[in-house]
């Protein structure tokens, strides 16, 4: 059964091309810095959004019923499987990403889930077979059912944390059954609504103890994927404890699991946390932990996670800067965590906004790569920091000097006067140039 009858196979045409089922700029075999374009971008279909969402939002229902959908949910969730797979191939994307109740519908018992699981994880693994698509991460859905209304790993009430923990567990074991290469933390409502009902550190060390168990649960079952954690500052709680990646990776830190996880960089969390998508990307990356990224955007007129398809140039130039330079990735890739807009209503909608998402990082792609082929921006960059290089500088970053000897140093020098200029304008007329 094709769900999407209408599209064939996405063709690349090159950027002249008026097909817009067609790529402009995603040439998959392309080779930019000594990499396919396909192995740079690491494509993903984000289950819940693509096959799963309809478009509801806090004030409408919704407005989508796709081919695949019955009045018969895990006939819906076989159908599902067929929908993601045509998606993904048509699209040439050879990766999806999942949350466990994405994919089979969670049961009166957690047994009956597990079992619900079973089967939908089976006929996955049957269509997997033979296509070269393959499962970017998995991950657990510990947020939508009422009982998570106070969190999971950090809930008021340990009965729920231990469901989590089961649920965590499962989530991993079908991980690991479908090739995962990684696994996501996203916590969902692991934050607090009020402080006043609220024990922090209780919760903040529950947090710690879950995230132990299940670094030593991947060990038990002997799953070799990567674990990430996903930052977001709020929603739905008003304060989410992952807040953005310097407060994860403090965490981390601070209870022994920096080893053990990297970050998955939401581009809309980012915004949601006031720092531009590329802050938390550098961040993640300068502290060795940029492992996979949402790709998506948020609205600058609006406060709150919509989740749309990347389109903007700049922000996809920028983050794939910050990939380039972390090396790219290795198990990590760029999963679209976004959703057609509420008046999407036909399935090819679907395939318009993968097309141009593809393509505006493949088009980031090829101008990071140019801004980095070019030194204007690295040398002003370097010259910036030149006093660091001889003298004084090299002294202090050899961690040769005490504040007793700058007070030596100054008291000879007289001054200090930064009076070289920043650039900016010029910095920025130069990315503009490249765009
Ligand atoms: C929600 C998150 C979620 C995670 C996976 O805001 O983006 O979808 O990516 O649980
Ligand atoms: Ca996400
Ligand atoms: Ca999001």
């Amino acid at each position: 059964m094709a769900y999407f009858q209408s599209v064939s196979k996405v063709p690349f045409e090159g950027k002249d091309s008026d097909n817009p089922l067609a790529f402009k700029h995603y040439n998959r075999d392309e080779v930019v810095e000594g990499k396919s374009m396909k192995e740079h971008l690491r494509f993903a279909v984000a289950y819940w959004h693509s096959v799963c969402g309809g478009g509801a939002d806090p004030f409408g229902a919704a407005t989508r019923i796709m081919p695949w959908e019955t009045d018969d949910p895990m006939q819906t969730a076989r159908n599902k499987v067929e929908a993601c797979f045509e998606l993904c191939e048509k699209l040439g994307v050879e990766y999806f990403c999942f949350h466990d109740r994405d994919i089979a519908p969670e049961g009166e018992t957690f047994a009956e889930s597990c079992k619900n699981l079973d089967e939908i994880v089976a006929a996955i693994k049957d269509r997997m077979s033979g296509t070269g698509i393959k499962v970017l991460w998995g991950t657990a859905n510990a947020f939508s059912n009422p009982r998570y209304m106070h969190g999971a790993a950090t809930s008021c009430n340990a009965d729920v944390f231990a469901f989590a923990g089961a649920q965590v567990a499962k989530a991993m074991e079908v991980t690991k059954e479908l090739g995962g290469e990684g696994y996501v933390f996203w916590g969902g409502r692991e934050g607090y609504k009020s402080l006043l009902n609220t024990d922090m550190k209780r919760e903040l060390d529950h947090l710690a103890a879950f995230l132990q168990m299940a670094v030593d649960y991947k060990k038990t079952i002997g799953f070799d994927g990567q674990f990430y954690i996903e930052p977001k500052p709020k929603e739905p709680t008003k304060h989410q404890y992952d807040f953005d990646a310097a407060t994860v990776i403090g965490f981390l830190k601070a209870h022994g699991l920096d080893g053990d996880f990297q970050l998955n960089i939401e581009a809309n969390h980012a915004t949601l946390a006031g720092h531009d998508f590329a802050h938390d990307l550098r961040v993640a990356r300068i502290n060795g932990m940029l492992g996979s990224v949402d790709a998506n955007r948020g609205d600058l007129l609006l406060g709150w996670d919509t989740d749309q398809f990347p389109t903007d140039i700049y922000q996809t130039t920028a983050a794939m800067l910050e990939i380039l330079e972390a090396g790219g990735f290795t198990t990590g890739g760029l999963n679209f965590d976004a959703h057609v807009a509420r008046e999407s209503v036909e399935p090819v909608d679907l395939f318009h906004a993968h097309i141009g998402a593809m393509d505006a990082f493949a088009r980031g792609l090829k101008i990071a790569a140019a801004i980095r082929a070019d030194d204007k921006i690295a040398d002003t960059l370097k010259q910036r920091y030149a006093s660091w290089d001889s003298g004084i500088g090299a002294d202090i970053e050899a961690g040769k000097t005490s504040l007793g000897d700058l007070k030596d140093y100054v008291m000879d020098k007289g001054n200090a006067e930064p009076n070289a200029s920043g650039r900016v304008e010029m910095l920025e007329n130069i990315f503009n140039e490249y765009i």
